[in-house]
């Protein structure tokens, strides 16, 4: 019902099949740095009117790919939109980021939230499906959601916080309850998924943005968890020909590679501080790896940037039949960017990868 893949690398690295070279992508490509894309938003109003009109949300995922040779699409919407759904209602002040109306403050409004969100949403399948017409099958399209556990901190916290003192008070305090709320989420982001992949969505991403945050064991207990109960919801859901590429995201993640391949996910998107060589090894095969590109080499010198690309490259080393390599940044790229640094990105994975390729 939608016409062929003509880019498939992407898709090929993510299920470690061989490539002529190094797909690309980048978190938040369709996003501030675009003059286009502040052009689009202002002409939407607010930020939320740009999400759920999809026309527009089209017209954002499209942009970057007029520009770049971008191996990759992903859908133009936010991880807040299920919690906005669930009635938190979601809104944004001008250089505060994102909050909440009715922030989860007590047991009750816990009690209450209900997994049953998609009517709210179809706004995002209807999103998917008009930009896979759109893309006429330039590029795969990227899905994806928030983890639970990231998607608890900011419902919790009513907004947007570099200590989490709320949401760390409930799990020290009321594990049980975090749990149910957790319990929730992750229903909800699953049936929020399946949709997602319904519509037309080839790949998939969770962003665990504020995992890193946790101990050890609060990681495994609050997040991982949940992103595993995700992945195995969907697959099990899926015929074996439906199934699309699961990626999982942890920023600040570095410590528990093993454990978050142990969730079935198909790729590990890494952020900077790890070198993305040692991960490799840590892993065994059947993963792919993501990333992991300084986001702040972005602001420096297109010889600088040509210098950390090729040292990702060499770091990950040879693609093989046990994990292929999908480049991008280790986290979003920042509003302040020269859009003019991004193609020289684009261009020396282009340029530098097709060695690591036979
Ligand atoms: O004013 C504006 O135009 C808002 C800026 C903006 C943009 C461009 C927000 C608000 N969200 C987005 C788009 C967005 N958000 C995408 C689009 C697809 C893409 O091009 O990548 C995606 C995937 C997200 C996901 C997202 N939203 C995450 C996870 C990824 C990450 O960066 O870690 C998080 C944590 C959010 C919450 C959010 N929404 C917006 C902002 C500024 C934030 C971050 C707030 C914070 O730092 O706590």
């Amino acid at each position: 019902m939608f016409p062929v893949l003509k880019n498939d690398r992407l898709i090929k690295s993510l299920w470690r099949e061989p490539v002529d070279r190094t797909p690309v992508w980048m978190m938040r490509q369709a996003g501030r740095y675009l003059p286009e894309y502040r052009a689009t938003r202002a002409k939407a109003g607010d930020f939320m009117t740009l999400c759920q009109t999809p026309e527009l949300a089209c017209e954002v995922t499209m942009q970057p790919l007029a520009r770049y040779d971008f191996d990759a699409a992903i859908l133009f919407s936010d991880i807040l939109t299920i919690p906005d759904a669930m009635g938190l209602e979601l809104y944004f002040v001008e250089g505060e980021g994102p909050k909440f109306k009715h922030p989860l403050t007590t047991a009750a409004s816990i009690h209450n939230l209900s997994s049953d969100v998609m009517n709210e949403l179809a706004y995002v399948p209807n999103a998917v499906a008009l930009i896979r017409h759109e893309l006429n099958g330039k590029v795969p399209l990227i899905g994806f959601s928030g983890s639970p556990w990231t998607l608890a901190t900011y419902m919790v916290e009513g907004q947007s916080t570099r200590e989490f003192k709320k949401i760390k008070a409930l799990l020290y305090e009321d594990p049980a309850l975090l749990h149910v709320l957790l319990q929730t989420l992750a229903d909800a982001v699953t049936h929020y998924l399946l949709a997602q992949i319904k519509a037309g969505a080839q790949v998939l991403q969770i962003f665990d943005t504020w995992g890193g945050i946790l101990s050890d064991s609060a990681y495994r207990e609050f997040s991982l968890r949940y992103m595993r109960l995700v992945v195995t919801g969907i697959n099990s859901n899926l015929t074996e020909a439906e199934r699309v590429p699961i990626i999982l995201f942890t920023k600040g993640g570095g410590g528990w590679l093993e454990d978050i391949q142990d969730t079935g996910c198909d790729a590990i998107g890494l952020d900077w501080p790890i070198d993305i060589g040692r991960a490799r090894a840590r892993v065994t095969d059947g993963v792919s790896l993501q990333g992991n590109m300084d986001p702040a080499v972005l602001r420096s010198t297109p010889d600088a940037i040509e210098a950390e690309v090729k040292k990702v490259l060499a770091s990950f080393g040879r693609h093989s039949a046990a994990s292929g390599h999908v480049f991008n940044l280790g986290h979003g790229i920042t509003p302040d960017i020269d859009p003019e640094n991004v193609a020289v990105f684009v261009e020396a994975v282009k340029n530098h990868s097709p060695a690591y390729h036979s």
